[in-house]
């Protein structure tokens, strides 16, 4: 049987291999731009550990056999991500509607391959792909990550591995968490103390840094590439210190506030009776809305718990009319839902104290429990990294669940899910890889495959398939206990 991950929607396994040899080429229809592009990406990933040259050429009188097709199809009841995926011993067929199925039909392609395709260098294996027809689409069309360069600023170049395992696993968002109270990370023109003074530091001083815009948007390109639309969060009125630090006028005393470097939350608030507050929020969503092809600006709004409520309200009912004045839609924690929003926000949840006050308002959710998805809480208690607010999250706490049965809430509302990565105890991608698998993988498959097609046992065995990957890979991840590795 095979191991993918996300589990498909469905599959019919055969009983014969296809064999991809020196002959093989990679054939696209139409021959043009974003096949194209599709068309190299699995060149390029196939490339390193098969030493098969894979030229990319135009399908049209081609003979398929031997090679593998990537085309265009109008079978719409796939829907925009979905795609259809036939593999017999003459040759490998992928179909999809629209580019972003065929980029999810490579992944389990690429996973269909055994483990040592991962390698950067040449190895000596007949590269067999096991027959079989996946007819494959998503449950939620939000599969996200969220990662926190506030507490610890993460540079581009790690960033971009984050991302690159985002897609292995058919995620689609990546939400970036790009200020809080101990670091702001995106540079905002005329407020260049933001970066300046607020970028300087992080957790106990350590990992200071910001985005330059150029950076930002080449991560978003990069991003792109791969089908994943980059969510940015400027968290207010709340884990505001670090522009409390930078700007005096924002805060209600006209004194600046001292760099802060623990991790304590809920002592920080914009003045929210200022005009300079609000004319600082357009500036600053203005920009990023230019920065941002995706439909959503997450505005934060969790923990305020420093802002008077009656006026916590207030302000998000105005920032809410910030965010579509630069034709994007609103996007905030849960706590937004205590005022008055519109039925095109949407609200994050991560407690469930207020998922049914938001559908109760028409605003649509996303699922993340920190109790399941917090992919910084401690695995045990002697994980080295991570916190345990929200309880120990085993791998299995992560996968079994369905977001079906969230409390308050109807499987109509929920938009997707998302898997955040606070940063407070994490300092390295290779930390960020710790805490993330397999974990991530498991809110990925929760996020792509139907209800009824999961099943831990057989994510335990799948998962153990995937570490046999991971190493190739050079990925670091959790051992953990209730999988048996391989
Ligand atoms: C709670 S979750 C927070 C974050 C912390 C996180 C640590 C949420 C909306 N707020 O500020 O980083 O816990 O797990």
């Amino acid at each position: 049987m095979h191991s993918l991950i996300p589990v498909p929607a469905e599959f019919t396994p055969g009983n014969a291999l296809f064999v991809l040899n020196h002959h093989a080429r990679i054939l696209i229809e139409p021959a043009a731009s974003e096949v194209l592009r599709i068309g190299n990406f699995l060149a390029n990933a196939l490339r390193p550990a098969t030493g098969l040259a894979l030229p990319v050429a135009d399908a049209t009188n081609a003979d398929a056999r031997g090679n593998i097709l990537l085309a265009l199809s109008d079978d719409r009841a796939l829907g925009d991500e979905g795609y259809a995926l036939e593999i017999t011993t003459d040759a490998v067929t992928l179909r999809a509607p629209r580019a972003a199925g065929l980029f999810y039909g490579v992944q389990t392609l690429r996973q269909l391959l055994p483990p040592a395709i991962e390698s950067q260098t040449q190895q000596n294996e007949i590269w067999r792909i096991p027959t079989g027809v996946v007819r494959d689409a998503p449950r939620y069309t939000w599969r996200g990550a969220m990662l926190d360069v506030a507490r610890h600023f993460f540079k581009t170049a790690d960033v971009k591995r984050f991302i690159d395992l985002l897609a292995r696993y058919k995620m689609n968002r990546l939400h970036l968490h790009l200020s809080d109270d101990q670091g702001w990370r995106i540079e905002i023109k005329g407020w260049d103390k933001l970066t300046a003074i607020g970028g300087s530091t992080g957790v106990d001083g350590k990992n200071g840094g910001y985005f330059t815009q150029d950076e930002y948007r080449d991560l978003v390109a990069y991003a792109a590439e791969q089908y994943i639309t980059v969510v940015p969060e400027i968290d207010t009125p709340g884990h505001t210190n670090a522009a409390l630090a930078s700007y005096a006028e924002l805060n209600c005393d006209g004194v600046a506030r001292a760099l802060y470097t623990g991790i304590e939350v809920g002592f920080s608030s914009l003045c929210l009776d200022k005009e300079i507050t609000y004319k600082f929020l357009d500036d600053v969503i203005r920009e990023l809305a230019a920065l941002t092809p995706g439909a959503y600006i997450h505005i934060g709004g969790d923990e305020a718990h420093a802002t008077d409520p009656d006026a916590y309200k207030k302000f998000v009912e105005r920032v809410e009319k910030i965010v579509p004045a630069h034709g994007k839609r609103m996007m905030g924690w849960e706590e937004i839902a205590q005022a008055k929003i519109s039925p095109q926000s949407v609200a994050q949840i991560w407690r469930g104290e207020h998922s049914a006050r938001a559908v109760e308002q028409g605003a649509r959710v996303v699922l993340s429990p920190a109790s399941k998805t917090y992919l910084d809480m401690q695995y045990n208690e002697t994980s080295p990294l991570g916190l345990h607010w929200a309880g120990y999250v085993e791998v299995r706490d992560a996968y079994d669940w369905d977001p079906a049965t969230w409390q308050g809430v109807g499987a109509e509302n929920i938009l997707g899910v998302e898997a955040p990565l606070w940063s407070e105890t994490l300092l390295t991608l290779r930390e960020i890889e710790y805490m993330a698998l397999p974990r991530l993988t498991a809110i990925a498959e929760i996020g792509w495959s139907p209800q009824t097609q999961r099943d831990w046992n057989s994510y335990r065995e799948r998962a153990a398939a995937h570490g046999a990957r991971w190493d190739v890979m050079g990925l670091n991840y959790y051992r953990s206990p209730q999988i048996d590795w391989q």
